[in-house]
Parts: C-alpha cells; structure tokens; sequence
C-alpha cells in the first residue's frame, strides 16, 4: 500500500485495521465522540454493527462472542458516561482472561482536561481493568496502535485492552500502516514453550503418584482446541482422575470417565476431597481462586503440586507449588505426552488402585442429590429437564450470577469448551442475557440459552430490544425464586437468617415484558408442564422468556463456606431446614 491509499482519516483507519484484524462484528452504542467512527460504519458493509442498549451489554456481548468462538470481541463506546459503563464488562473480561479490545471516542485533544462536555479521563478509569489503554494523540500512530491492541489482548494471558481516541483525531488524515507491517512492542512477548527441566520433573512427580489428580481451568479454553485435545490425551494415557474450574467445563468431557464433575465452593464431594487428599496435583491453566482452595492453610495440605500457566505471575500467587511452568497449555501438554510416552516404565495400575477406590465411595455420596417434588417445580430439576432436551442440539449456555448459574454448572453437562459463558472472577449480574446476544451472533443457527435469576436477569434486560432488532432468538430460561437466592442463602446460613433485603419484591410478570419487548413470553408452575414447555421455548424461532416458577428457598449444595476447608463442605441433607422454615422477612413476615 502506498501513495494516496494509504492516506485516510483517523475514522477511517479505525474501520479498516479493525477489518484488516479480522473483525466481522462490533457491539456498540454512538455518541458524540465517536460519530465520526459512526458515519464510517455507515459507509462500509464488511463489519456489521450491534447495537446495544447499554454500554455494559456491548462488553459483556462481545465477551460472550469472544468465549465462543476463541477470536477477539470488540466494542465500540463514546466518551463519558459510555465510556465508565462499559468499566465493568473490562473488569468482568480482565478477570475471566477474555480478549476484548475496547474503542472509545474522547473529547477532542484541545479540550482533554478542560472539563469538557462528556469528558472523563478514560485511560486512567480503565487503567486497571484493562491489560493495556492507550490515548491516541497523532494519528499517525492510530493504525499501529490497533494492532497492537489485538496483539496484547490475545496473547499470552488473554484479556481487554481499551484505545482512546479523541475525536480531532478520528477527523485528521494520516498514514494507515497495515499489520503486516507493524513492528510488535518488544517489551510485550509472553513465553509459550515450557521448560524442559520443569516438564520432565512434573512427569516423573506424576509418574510415582499414588494420589494424583488433575486440576483444569479456563486456561484450556484460552489455549484453544489443541490443548483439549491434549488434555484429554493426557487424561487417557495416566487414566488420573480430572477436575474443573467453573471456567473449563466442557474441556474435557462431563460424560468422560475420569470426570470428577467441577470442584470448588459448589463443587462435587468427589472433586473436593480427592483435591484434598492427593499427593500429586497437576494444575492446568487454573489460577488457584479462593472459591477453589477455601482456607488456604488447609488446601491440600499433602501434595506435591505442578502449576502450568502462561501468565508468571499467576504462579506461586496464592498457593506456593514445587513444580512451576510458565508456558502455553498447549504447548506444555504437548511436551508432557511425549514425555509421558517416552518414560521408560510406565506406572502400574494397582499403583492408584486404593485411591480409585476411595473416588468410588465419594462418588457414590451424590452430593448433588436434591428432594424431588410433585407439586413445585425444583430448580435443579428444572435444569437437568432443560439439559436432557437439549444436549443432542447444537447448544451454547450462558448465565447471570447466583444460585442458577451453579446449578447449571452443576447439572447441565458440557462436552466441548466454548459452549459454556458465565461471568466467575468478577460474578457480574447481568452478564448473561448480553452474552448470550454475542454468542448468537457469532453462531446465528444455535440454540442460545441464558440460565438465570429473576434477580440478575432485570440488570440489563434492556438488552431484549437488541435481540428483538437484530433478530437474534436468544432463550431467557429464569429460575425464578422471587428471591436473590445466593444472598438469601448466605443469610440464612452465615447470618442467623436475616433475609435483609434479599426478597424480590415488585417483580415485573415476565411473560408481559417479553410481549411488551416483541418477543415470546411463557411460564411454567408445575413440574409435568415442564417439558411441554421447555420444547415449545426451543421451537419458537424468536427470543424468549422463559419463566420458570421454582421453589422458593432451595438452597444450592454443597457449599463449602467461606474460610473452611475442602472435607468440611456442607452436604445437602447436612442443611438446616428448621432455619428455612423459619424464615422472616425486614418487616417480620413469615416467608413460607
Ligand atoms: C457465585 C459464584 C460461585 C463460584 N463458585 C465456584 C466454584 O464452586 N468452583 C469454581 O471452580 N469456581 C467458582 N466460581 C468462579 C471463581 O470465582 C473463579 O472465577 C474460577 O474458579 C477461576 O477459574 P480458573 O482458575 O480456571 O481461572 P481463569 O480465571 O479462567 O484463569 C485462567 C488461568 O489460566 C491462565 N491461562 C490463560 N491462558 C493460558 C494459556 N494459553 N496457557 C496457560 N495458561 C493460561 C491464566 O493466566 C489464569 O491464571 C464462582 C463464581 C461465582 C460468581
Ligand atoms: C452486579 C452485582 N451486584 C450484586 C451482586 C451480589 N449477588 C450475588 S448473587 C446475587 C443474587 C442473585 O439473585 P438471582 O439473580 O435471583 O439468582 P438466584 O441466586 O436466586 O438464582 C447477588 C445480589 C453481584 N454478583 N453482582
């Protein structure tokens, strides 16, 4: 490219570096400083705009979009108010390691810090949610720095970056440099191959263990396809044991044998005691999270553990391991089942045989198990219902934040990564409905299902309009206890059962508001109504919600509560139902 063609304005090259880093869609809402950017959306037909109702749904629809499909999402936001709503889905995108690359428009340069109309110091807001944030102030530079920041936000551990431009710029005319010919930061380089040392010290670890396990997380998905293909290699080949994090589910698979089901706060008994009891643990691609290791001192207090993790300063942050490797999941997996295949003596299988039996027995404790019931619709039932009618399609879940969201990690079953978007690190309410836009997007003849509370699903709603306009027929599937279950459960266990605050009063009837959006209402009270219902929502070729009247004060087991161990989890029939029985509201009303 040279001569005239490469000359454009700032609005210009906004639009075609983003084309030339592969981008097909951008979720967004306009403004003032970024109509410019606008008009050029306008003029072209190769990037299609969404537009949202909320800043906050642009990021959280482009982190849906980025979950499943592995590429980066982007949005579009003005300067201002547009810019601080769309702080909490880079947040939310920061902690998840969800690659996002942020535009926002700013106040022309001249007027940065005069206190101009819609003027916020954006770079500094999002400084510490972002991976990275530029103020672009030559237009010469703006190209190179859109690069850059789809470089950053997908490499290494993924994450949001955010570029600033201010509107003089997105109007100047300026050289556009494609990204063939940008040079990459040389400071920025994440290291993907592990050390050899470290992985063949892991291996021979693995190799004598008697008690092994292996801990997965989201770092799987964000490696991408080969390093579940390798996981599962390695699976088969050690035949160990293998548990999730709440952000791998699906990489390897629910109905696989080894599959220990997720571990973690709400986790299974089998996963969480065999991660307290084991004598070697092979952490891939998981961060060692507080909902994961409950009291630190007391988190599998006799294994040897081996952490694989791009990010090095992930590593030894919360608990100190033996073995570290910094490196790519797939890459190091790679090494670790050459490694495996070429050890000389591979370990017998009665080397692991008392251990497999002691899995057998927690296993058979069905520490999922719940009360069925005739007469009211149980939320875990309701789940496993929605899961049997749709695990032979081509399904993608997403979910807001509570109760809900753990039950359907608990009882819906993934068999891939990718399939599976909930908001873990920041538990952002109101991340689902928004995602699950961006997830439909990407994959326009899937069967889209946001899992959620009649709590969460009301934080951004809004976002019913976007479906409706861009005829995306996303499923609202609401567990609707008419309480904000997770916060009444912690009231009812932790604070003698004060439910302050936590009762939803003045629902909206969610079958209205869906007509009311142009979109499909139904609810379900009784349980043998369910599947008759749950396959009309699948048939309706139109966004729906769903509301699914459950039983009001079921509580989500097991839970190991804050500051205890993993082998002091509570169990479900361990719960105290007298305190539930008893259970008042604010004003003293009696809540059965
Ligand atoms: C109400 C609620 C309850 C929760 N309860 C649970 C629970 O019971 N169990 C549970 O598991 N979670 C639970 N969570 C989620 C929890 O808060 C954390 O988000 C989650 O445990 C973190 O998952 P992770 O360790 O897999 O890390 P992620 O946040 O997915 O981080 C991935 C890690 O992998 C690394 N990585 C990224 N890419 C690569 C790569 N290519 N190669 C190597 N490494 C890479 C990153 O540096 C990072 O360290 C809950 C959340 C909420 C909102
Ligand atoms: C934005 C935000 N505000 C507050 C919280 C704290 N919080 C966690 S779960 C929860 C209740 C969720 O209620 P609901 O959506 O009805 O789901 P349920 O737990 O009943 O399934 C609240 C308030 C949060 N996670 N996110």
């Amino acid at each position: 490219m040279t001569g005239k063609d490469n000359q454009m304005t700032g609005a210009e090259i906004v639009l075609r570096a983003l084309k030339d880093n592969g981008v097909e869609h951008i979720f967004g809402y306009p403004g003032g400083a970024v109509l410019p950017i606008y008009d050029e959306i306008f003029q072209q037909d190769d990037i299609q705009h969404i537009l949202v109702r909320h800043e906050q749904g642009a990021g959280h629809a482009a982190e849906g979009y980025a979950r499943s499909t592995g590429k980066v999402g982007v949005l579009l936001v003005t300067s201002g108010p547009g810019a601080t709503n769309a702080v909490t889905p880079l947040q939310d995108a920061l902690m998840d390691s969800v690659p996002l690359v942020c535009i926002s428009g700013q106040v022309p340069t001249a007027l940065i810090g005069s206190d101009a109309f819609q003027e916020c110091d954006t770079v500094g807001i999002t400084r510490p949610c972002t991976k990275h944030n530029w103020l672009v102030k030559d237009v010469n530079q703006l190209a190179g720095i859109i690069h850059e920041a789809f470089r950053i936000a997908q490499s290494g551990r993924p994450g949001p970056v955010l570029v600033d431009v201010p509107k003089d710029i997105q109007f100047a005319t300026g050289t556009y440099t494609p990204p063939e010919a940008h040079k990459p930061a040389s400071s920025y380089q994440p290291k993907l191959q592990g050390d050899q040392r470290a992985i063949h010290a892991a291996v021979e670890l693995m190799a004598n263990a008697r008690r092994p396990i292996i801990y997965s997380g989201g770092g799987v998905v964000n490696s991408g396809p080969e390093a579940t293909k390798l996981l599962r290699e390695l699976v088969g080949l050690t035949d160990f044991p293998i548990t999730s994090t709440l952000m791998g589910l699906g990489c390897y698979p629910a109905s696989g044998k080894n599959w220990l089901g997720m571990l973690g706060m709400h986790g299974s008994y089998e996963a969480n005691m065999a991660m307290h009891d084991c004598d070697v643990m092979v952490c891939v691609g998981a961060r060692f999270d507080d909902r994961i290791t409950g009291r630190l001192n007391a988190f599998s207090p006799n294994s040897k553990k081996i952490h694989i993790d791009i990010d090095p300063s992930s590593i030894n942050k919360n608990v100190r391991v033996d073995v570290p490797i910094t490196g790519d999941v797939g890459s190091v997996l790679e090494d670790m089942v050459r490694a495996w295949r070429a050890l000389p003596k591979k370990p017998e299988a009665a080397q692991t045989g008392e251990w497999k039996e002691s899995i057998t027995k927690w296993r058979a404790r069905n520490s999922f198990a719940y009360t069925p019931s005739r007469d009211v619709i149980m939320p875990q039932y309701a789940l496993q219902r929605l899961y049997e009618l749709t695990k032979h399609r081509d399904t993608y879940i997403t979910t807001e934040v509570g109760q809900h969201q753990m039950w359907a990690a608990q009882y819906i079953g993934f068999e891939q990564p990718n399939r599976w978007m909930t908001s873990g690190g920041l538990g952002t309410m109101g991340y689902g409905l928004p995602a699950a836009i961006g997830v439909q997007v990407a994959h326009r003849d899937a069967l889209v299902i946001d899992v959620a509370g009649d709590a969460s699903i009301q934080m951004c709603i809004q976002e019913m309009s976007c479906a409706i306009q861009h005829e995306l027929p996303v499923k609202v599937f609401i567990l609707n206890n008419q309480y904000m279950g997770m916060v009444r459960q912690w009231q009812q266990l932790l604070h003698g059962n004060r439910l302050s605050n936590s009762y939803t009063e003045a629902m909206p009837d969610f079958v209205k508001l869906a007509e009311a959006y142009g979109a499909v209402g139904l609810r379900c009270e009784k349980p043998d109504e369910l599947d008759d219902k749950i396959n009309e929502m699948i048939s309706v070729n139109k966004p729906v919600i769903f509301d699914c009247r459950v039983a009001n004060l079921a509580n989500c087991f097991p839970m190991i509560p804050s500051g205890k161990a993993h082998n002091e989890m509570l169990l479900p029939d361990e719960a105290t139902d007298e305190a539930v029985a008893n259970a008042i509201d604010a004003k003293g009303r009696q809540l059965v």
